[in-house]
């Protein structure tokens, strides 16, 4: 298998694609999507777009849906929720189509969205992804960090460093290191695995998330494999649980 890291959207290639795109964004958009999941939402509809969102969201019924996002870490203007991990339990989401637009992670989607396969992980389900990857053996597996406007996240590559470590000790000699930005995200994990959310506390989002309340979202989102699902897309831009 072929391991690449990229960092962010704007560093990923456009010229061709992977087997597998595992998209990344642990504050918070894959962290959310994972947690929307496992609180038995019918499935999680990405957009880049607003007004797009408010379009095609409109072809379901209120009681079907929730409108979720977030610009600059704060609610979107007349949606049902932000892009907090904690508000998604059964009770909101459960049955209901999430359609989700954040600033950087749903782009980061659209840019792989027409890989065979896109996965999403987070730290809460960094163990399921692997799982998959090392069931399914695809020859080539990008891990793509969402980063924040085109700029590199520290949490986004050390969950990628998460991923690549976890695979190559699995087996070694099935792994082939084919960019620099795998010893180097592995290397951020290795620093960082037994304390996240300090890292969290350090990084530029997670000090924009601190000043916007998001204390208990860091220690959210700070867990590791906590969640047993994996979303997987089913067509471009919408997510459901992998079975
Ligand atoms: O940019 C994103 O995709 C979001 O996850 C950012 S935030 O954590 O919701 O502010």
């Amino acid at each position: 298998m072929k391991l690449f890291v990229y960092h962010t959207p704007e560093l990923t290639p456009t010229d061709h694609l992977p087997d597998c795109a595992v998209v990344i964004d642990v504050l918070r958009a894959t962290t959310t999507i994972a947690t929307v999941l496992e609180a038995s939402a019918e499935a999680v509809q990405t957009f880049s777009d607003i007004q797009q969102l408010m379009t095609v969201s409109e072809q379901w019924l209120p009681e079907k849906r929730i409108r979720a996002g977030e610009r600059g870490g704060t609610k979107v203007e007349g949606f049902d929720l932000g892009n907090s991990p904690l508000d998604c339990n059964p009770e909101t989401v459960g049955g209901k189509r999430f359609f989700l637009t954040t600033t950087n992670g749903t782009r980061a989607l659209q840019r792989v969205q027409k890989a065979p396969t896109v996965i999403t992980a987070a730290m809460i389900n960094r163990q399921a992804a692997v799982n998959y990857i090392v069931e399914n053996q695809p020859e080539t597996v990008w891990l793509v960090g969402s980063g924040w406007e085109g700029g590199y996240s520290l949490e986004d590559t050390v969950c990628a460093g998460a991923i690549a470590h976890a695979l190559i000790s699995n087996d070694p000699q099935s792994v082939e290191v084919s960019n620099d930005e795998v010893i180097a995200a592995s290397a951020l994990y290795t620093q960082w695995h037994d304390n996240l959310l300090e890292m969290f506390h350090r990084s530029s989002h997670g000090q924009r998330l601190l000043r916007l309340n998001g204390h208990e979202d860091l220690q959210y989102c700070a867990k590791s494999d906590i969640v047993d699902v994996l979303p997987i897309q089913k067509e471009p831009g919408v997510l459901v649980k992998f079975s």
